[in-house]
């Protein structure tokens, strides 16, 4: 199947040129850091952008960390600057501090959480210098504090799941149990309240919910502490993939068949949890789209060169069932 190409919807333009001159000039003057810094992109036409990745969490963080590193590239005008934060804010608040000390051109980063930006984000836009949000979302009052956010839209992929599953087991009386995302983080709160909303009505009772940080390791130890708890569990819904996979892994051991016994539901669509959905062990995948780079890439161009941009573009998702699946995997970008 063709990937699904990303398309923008404007949910509200930036009327802000005061803005964007302010970003553009006061990059200038952010360019004469002692150390001799960066030359601002008006003046060799490279666009020096520091990027903060969230970690290394998950396969859906490792396509989106590819497809930032091969669009932001030299050949396409960028000096790319990146650094992992490994899953915590307190490395990301500093990456930042660090890309304003060195006068780069735009910032751009992930929110590992949704709350406690305001004091760096002001700290930017003092320096005059633009920030891009890329996947998940700020919790601030203050929207001049970013030019753009570029990302899923979190509740829609959450409710999503939701519709599906009490399409297929509402009527059944099934006991369901929730692997979170890190806590705090836009994905796992809005996933949550999506998935919630979907299922309300319905006879699908949900009998604990915890988080496993994204990730495998621990997507797997909590549940194998549900398992221990509940001897009846039905169905999970797991925020994403990796989660979805460790859970498979603590199904088997405990001796249960996934996607039978114990029936699963997740979001991201990254190639390891396909594979499990083609082969069964997951039921249904509504997928998030980790390939932003190009946005990106576009989006700083045009905060550079002082175009209007639109303050919030959602990434359009796919969703899978184990037929899908199966006929999705071999053209499978990630
Ligand atoms: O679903 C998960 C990753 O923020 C959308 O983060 C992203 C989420 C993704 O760790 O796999």
């Amino acid at each position: 199947m063709a990937r699904t190409t990303l398309t923008r919807t404007v949910l509200a333009a930036v009327a802000a040129t005061s803005l964007f001159a302010l970003g553009a000039c006061s990059s200038d003057a952010g360019n004469e850091p002692a150390g001799g810094g960066e030359t601002a992109a008006a003046d060799d036409g490279v666009i020096t952008l520091g990027f903060s990745q969230v970690g290394a969490e998950s396969g859906w963080r490792a396509a989106n960390t590819k497809s930032i590193q091969d669009t932001l590239t030299a050949d396409n005008g960028f000096d790319l600057k990146f650094s992992d934060a490994q899953q915590k804010q307190e490395n990301q608040i500093q990456a930042i501090r660090t890309y304003i000390t060195q006068g780069v051109d735009v910032i751009a980063f992930s929110p590992v959480v949704e709350t406690g930006w305001d004091a760096v984000l002001q700290e930017a836009k003092t320096a005059g210098i633009p920030v891009i949000l890329t996947d998940r979302a700020v919790d601030s009052s203050d929207d001049t504090l970013y030019e753009s956010f570029i990302g899923s839209d979190f509740v829609e992929e959450g409710k999503r799941v939701g519709e599906w599953v009490v399409d297929q087991y509402d009527g059944e009386g099934y006991k369901a149990v929730e692997l979170q995302g890190t806590t705090g983080a836009a994905p796992a709160i809005d996933r949550k309240e999506g998935f919630e909303a979907a299922i309300k009505g319905s006879d699908i009772d949900m009998i604990d919910s915890q988080t496993g940080n994204f990730t495998r390791a621990e997507g797997k130890t909590v549940m194998e502490g549900f398992l221990n708890k509940y001897d009846d569990i039905d169905l999970v819904f797991a925020h994403n993939d990796d989660m979805a996979l460790g859970a498979i892994e603590a199904i088997e051991a405990a001796g249960k068949v996934p996607g039978k016994d114990i029936k699963i539901v997740s979001i991201d669509g990254v190639k390891d949890g396909m594979q499990a959905l083609a082969d069964g062990k997951i039921n249904y995948i509504v997928e998030c789209n980790p390939l932003l780079g190009p946005d990106l890439a576009d989006i700083a161009k045009k905060v550079i060169a002082g175009d209007e941009v639109e303050k919030r573009i959602v990434t359009q998702d796919g969703a899978f069932d184990q037929a899908g699946a199966k006929e999705a995997l071999p053209s499978r970008e990630y």
